[in-house]
């Protein structure tokens, strides 16, 4: 069931005491986003709330931190002694680090979450795959499970839809989502500042890696990669192997349809990230590597093989699934 009652999902919050609520590995502003919005709008309601997440939380949104009580990041790595496990943002268990997977007795209460690819591993589901983000999820049923919309709620649900929707300017923008996003800034949240904080900002290092990115720059027909390599990032002080948004940047070039980044990982692994143009679809191709995603924004981590192995084969499978 991906859609459990509301309803019920209300009752397991009501019943709780102490919730321990999950960003998925390598936090997104979605992820980050909708976890302090859930904890702050229960925090509200008297309830103890834990802040987990296993990997550090980017920089860009640690903005968001100046509405803890002390100011400070609120998350740990691990819960201790909840009684109730929210993972929003989450499409498989894996995505919520190891935590699940080192104590298999434990199963995740509730899911809230927007991708397509969710089976619905928790016991209770709230999947709406037509929606861009899980904080647009959010700001639609929060009401509705008795959590109010205050400012500081509200501005951390507007900073994961404005990243995950890439500032509105994504395929899967809903009239919806803009109506979310509105009753977001009646509630306070500053939309100008958190794209600053969130988005547009970067740093002297992010610029660095844009210059390797088009260094290593391939086209295709209408397919184009980079591969960022761990040495690279190295040489020009970028620590994160996460991407400041060259993927979806390749994508928009005249011509293209689809965009493919590697990135060789701080443990070694090959990252690939793929984005499409409306009409293709990535998930399938990500799927195919063991990962996930949307149609037009998908991702897999691959561990086995090395990222010089990997391109010939990925720019295969993603040539022939996509344009026969
Ligand atoms: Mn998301």
């Amino acid at each position: 069931m991906l859609r459990d009652d509301l309803q019920l999902i209300r009752e397991r919050i009501e019943e709780a005491h102490n919730i321990a609520i999950f960003a998925h590995i390598r936090p997104d502003g979605d992820s980050v986003g909708s976890v302090l919005a859930l904890g702050w709008a229960l925090e509200d309601k008297g309830k103890t709330v834990q802040y987990i997440s296993q990997d550090p939380i980017p920089e860009h949104y640690q903005f968001l931190f100046q509405y803890t009580a002390d100011g400070k990041n609120p998350f740990i790595s691990e819960p201790r002694g909840a009684d109730c496990f929210i993972l929003p943002d989450i499409s498989s268990i894996d995505r919520g680090g190891d935590y699940f997977l080192t104590h298999p007795g434990q199963l995740p209460d509730i899911c809230i979450d927007h991708h397509i690819s969710n089976p619905g591993f928790a016991k209770l589901n709230y999947i709406e795959a037509e929606s861009p983000a899980a904080c647009a999820v959010l700001t639609k049923i929060m009401p509705q499970l008795g959590l109010t919309l205050s400012q500081r709620v509200s501005s951390a649900l507007l900073c994961g839809i404005i990243t995950d929707t890439n500032s509105f300017a994504n395929s899967n923008v809903t009239a919806e989502s803009l109506r979310s996003a509105a009753a977001l800034v009646d509630s306070g949240a500053d939309i100008f500042w958190i794209c600053y904080e969130a988005y547009k900002q970067h740093t002297a290092a992010e610029m660095a890696y844009w210059k390797t990115a088009m260094n290593n720059l391939y086209t295709d027909g209408e397919l184009m990669w980079t591969v960022i390599r761990k040495k690279d990032r190295e040489a020009i002080g970028y620590e994160s192997d996460e991407d400041p948004g060259f993927v979806s940047y390749m994508v928009n070039t005249e011509g293209i349809k689809v965009s493919v980044l590697f990135t060789e990982t701080n443990e070694g692994y090959t990252k690939i990230s793929w984005r499409a143009l409306p009409g293709y679809n990535v998930a399938d191709v990500a799927l195919s590597f063991g990962g996930g995603g949307h149609k037009a924004a998908s991702g897999a981590t691959i561990k086995e093989k090395t990222i010089d192995e990997l391109i010939p084969v990925v720019l295969e499978n993603t040539k022939r699934m996509l344009f026969k």
